[in-house]
């Protein structure tokens, strides 16, 4: 089911390699979708909410009563579960928030850094098969941590135009009430460029489809941030000769039934180990709702098998996984070597799906050979950091000939005047 390799060091690059998705032929198509909603706002909208989504929306804008319709009828347990999530996302992402120091780098020049919320953020949650309100949980905690003064959710409806019920209690429950029931490459346009009813904002954040995707991709070339690059997801778990078979075919599958283009790889030191794997996944296969989705990410897959746990995690580090799982003894004692990796998980009982949910740390994390440049979201991808000086009368003396010097090398006159023309004032004080 999946492909065994015992390979050499040479193979590594082709194994570290994700299957290719080309999506330049939605260039021009989802251009044109931006180019509409640019022009023609709200009609747009409706327009392509229609021919692609087949629903007729006159007000897009979720009403109290939807809202309040939707927190009657959530169960109980899934409110208490969203509770206690997100009362660790919050507590683990407050822990992000340092009060930098003010730095006087030479007597009288004093420098400091303030993290100041971006102003208007929009959060996009897709629909589908899968609405995953706990990414609401992950976007929304730190934006309002960070202090983001606007925060508004768009995510499409079904064909009676509703939406997920779990979505709106969610969002309901963080304190969202700017809610548009609209989605695909059209609700990341209006949020892009702002129509009658859907506020413009700096920046986008939330999973997608392909023309998603392809839209934060093009709006950020016109200037408007986004969270991060997307591509599918992945988990690589390491395995020991002790690891349990079933613990690792359970992660494997749990990612391999996000869509059948994630991929999921195990490395062992072992072939009995990736004998006992195959097994449990078979079994374990049998019993799962979406089987057929995780049957075709399986196909994309890999099973690796190395000679050192060491060679694994540099394996790892090669791949740079959105999420390791280090399903080995003595797991902490191998930190240090993990460098390219989105979130760890370390041990036997420590499941991706506890950070999917509920331990607390973010789960909209680097994929696709991200995690060897970019962080997952935290409190700092919703703040901007501005830095603040104040020099004093001496402050200036004491760096003003340095300043002047460099200006001069560099051949820029005006540079060295605004501190010569200052410090010439004071000589003479
Ligand atoms: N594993 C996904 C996040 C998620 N899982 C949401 C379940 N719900 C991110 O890679
Ligand atoms: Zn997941």
């Amino acid at each position: 089911m999946i492909t065994i390799y015992k390979p050499t060091k040479e193979e590594w690059i082709g194994l570290i390699k994700r299957p290719i998705i080309t999506t330049e032929s939605l260039n021009e198509s989802i251009s044109t979708v931006l180019k509409q909603v640019k022009d023609k706002g709200d009609v747009a909208v409706e327009n392509y909410t229609s021919l692609f989504d087949g629903v007729q929306l006159k007000n897009f804008r979720v009403s109290k009563q939807e809202i309040e319709e939707a927190t009657t009828s959530v169960s109980q347990e899934i409110k208490e579960a969203i509770k206690i999530a997100a009362s660790n996302i919050k507590k683990f992402h407050q822990s992000q928030i340092i009060q930098e120091e003010k730095v006087e780098t030479t007597e009288g020049v004093n420098c400091w850094r303030k993290s100041v919320g971006i102003e208007k953020v929009g959060l996009y949650i897709p629909g589908g098969t899968a609405p995953l309100f706990s990414t609401l949980l992950m976007l929304t905690i730190p934006a309002q941590l960070a202090g983001c003064k606007e925060l508004i959710l768009c995510t499409p409806c079904n064909k009676q135009g509703k939406v997920n019920e779990v979505v709106l209690y969610a969002a309901q429950y963080l304190g969202i009430d700017t809610i548009f029931k609209i989605g695909g490459a059209q609700a990341i346009a209006a949020m892009a460029y702002g129509t009658e009813t859907v506020p413009q904002v700096y920046k986008i954040f939330g999973p997608g489809n392909q023309y998603v995707t392809k839209a934060k991709e093009l709006v950020q070339a016109e200037g408007v941030a986004i969270d991060m690059p997307a591509g599918p997801s992945e988990v690589l778990v390491i395995a020991d000769e002790v690891a349990d078979a079933d613990y690792i075919a359970a992660d494997l599958l749990s990612q391999a039934e996000h869509g059948t283009d994630s991929q999921v790889v195990l490395v062992t030191t072992t072939r009995q180990k990736i004998s006992e794997v195959t097994e449990a996944l078979e079994k374990q296969l049998e019993e799962l709702p979406r089987k057929d989705l995780a049957i075709q990410t399986l196909k994309n897959s890999l099973m690796i098998e190395l000679s050192t746990i060491e060679e694994c995690i540099a394996f790892s580090n090669a791949y740079a996984p959105e999420h390791l799982i280090l399903n080995i003894e003595n797991a902490e004692k191998y930190i240090d070597l993990v460098i390219n990796a989105g979130s760890v998980f370390l041990g036997a009982y420590s499941c991706e799906s506890a950070g999917d949910y509920a331990s607390g740390t973010n789960h909209t994390l680097p994929t696709n050979g991200y995690a060897k440049s970019y962080s997952g979201v935290s409190v700092d991808s919703f703040v901007k950091k501005i830095t603040f000086q104040k020099l004093t009368k001496q402050g200036l003396k004491n760096i003003g000939k340095t300043i002047e010097v460099m200006a001069e090398a560099e051949e820029l006159i005006a540079h060295k005047n605004a501190v010569s023309i200052r410090l010439k004032k004071l000589s003479n004080e």
